[in-house]
C-alpha cells in the first residue's frame, strides 16, 4: 500500500484540510500519515476560532521519522501557518524526497481575488519558494496572481491562463495547475501545463451557481489519491474535478447544509466508482 503524509492544520470544525484530506486519500486506499501544523477551532472564516500553532512540534517528528526510516510515496502540503513553518518545511521536502516520490504543494492562502484573513502579500512571495521545491502545484488564480505577480482577472481568455501557468512552472515545479479556470459561461474547470512535455490539459465540468469553502482541499486530496492509485496527472486532474464538482452538487441540493463545507461524505460511493474501488 502507498504511503503519503500531509502537512496542514487540523480546523477542528469546519470540512477543511486535515478533516478532509485523511477521510478522502484513506478511502482511496492510501495509508494516510499527517503533520497538524496548528490546531485551529474552525476553519478562519469563522468570527473568533482559536489557534495552537504547533510548528515547534514539526522537526521533531521528522526526526523520529527519520531514525525509524520511514519514507512517503508522496508530501502533500496545504494550509501553512507562517514563514518558520514553510522554512521547515522545505527542509522536510530535502530530508524526505527521493527519486520515486511526489511533492504536492496546494499554496492555500487566497480566493476570489483576496488573500485569507491570516496572510499578506509577502506571504504569497514566501509561498512561492515552497512551489518552486515541488514536482505538482495546485494553485487557484487568485493565489498564482500573487505568486506570479501577474494581475488578477475575473474576466480572461486563454493566452492569460497560458502565461500564468508559464510563469508559475519558471517557479520550479513541473507540472503547474491552475483551479476555477473557465472559459465559457456555464463551465468551471482546471488547466494543467507540464514544462517537460510542453504539454497542456484542459478538463472543465458545468459550472454549479455555488460557491463553498475546502472544496480547493477536496481538489488537492484527491489529486493526491488518484496519483497514489498509479493515475497519470492528467486523469488525476479529471478525477479530482469530477469529484469536487459531485460534492458541490450534492451540497446545493441539501436543505440542511452547513455553510462552512461540502458535503463529500456523501459524494464518496461516487468517488470510489471513479477509481473502480
Ligand atoms: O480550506 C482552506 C483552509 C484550510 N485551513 C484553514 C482555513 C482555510 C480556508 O479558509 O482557514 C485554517
Amino acid at each position: 500500500m502507498k504511503r503519503i503524509v500531509t502537512i496542514q492544520d487540523i480546523s477542528c470544525v469546519g470540512k477543511c484540510s486535515l478533516t478532509v484530506a485523511l477521510p478522502i486519500i484513506s478511502a482511496m486506499g492510501v495509508e494516510t500519515s499527517i503533520i497538524p501544523t496548528a490546531v485551529l477551532s474552525t476553519h478562519t472564516m469563522f468570527n473568533n476560532f482559536t489557534c495552537k500553532d504547533l510548528t515547534e512540534e514539526i522537526n521533531p517528528i521528522t526526526e523520529h521519522w527519520k531514525k525509524e526510516e520511514i519514507g512517503f510515496d508522496a508530501i502533500y502540503t496545504g494550509y501553512l501557518g507562517s514563514f518558520e513553518q514553510i522554512d521547515i518545511i522545505a527542509n522536510l521536502f530535502d530530508d524526505f524526497k527521493t527519486p520515486d516520490n511526489i511533492i504536492l504543494v496546494d499554496p492555500v492562502m487566497a480566493d476570489n481575488g483576496k488573500l485569507y484573513p491570516a496572510f499578506d502579500e509577502a506571504f504569497a512571495k514566501k509561498m512561492a519558494t515552497l512551489c518552486a521545491k515541488a514536482d505538482i502545484i495546485v494553485p487557484n488564480i487568485t493565489e498564482a496572481s500573487f505568486m506570479t505577480g501577474m494581475e488578477y482577472k475575473e474576466v480572461y481568455d486563454e493566452a492569460y491562463i497560458k502565461e500564468m501557468l508559464g510563469k508559475l512552472s519558471e517557479l520550479g515545479a513541473k507540472i503547474s495547475v491552475l483551479t476555477g479556470v473557465s472559459f465559457k459561461e456555464g463551465t468551471t474547470g482546471v488547466m494543467g501545463y507540464d514544462k517537460e512535455n510542453n504539454e497542456y490539459f484542459y478538463y472543465s465540468n458545468e459550472r454549479l451557481n455555488a460557491s463553498y469553502h475546502g472544496t480547493g482541499d477536496i481538489f488537492a486530496s484527491t489529486c493526491v489519491g488518484a496519483l497514489m492509485n498509479g493515475l497519470n496527472w492528467k486523469d488525476s486532474l479529471k478525477i479530482a474535478a469530477d469529484y469536487t464538482a459531485e460534492c458541490i452538487r450534492l451540497t446545493m441540493e441539501d436543505p440542511a447544509k452547513p455553510w462552512y463545507g461540502v458535503n463529500f461524505e456523501e459524494a464518496m460511493p461516487y468517488l470510489m466508482k471513479l477509481i473502480n474501488k
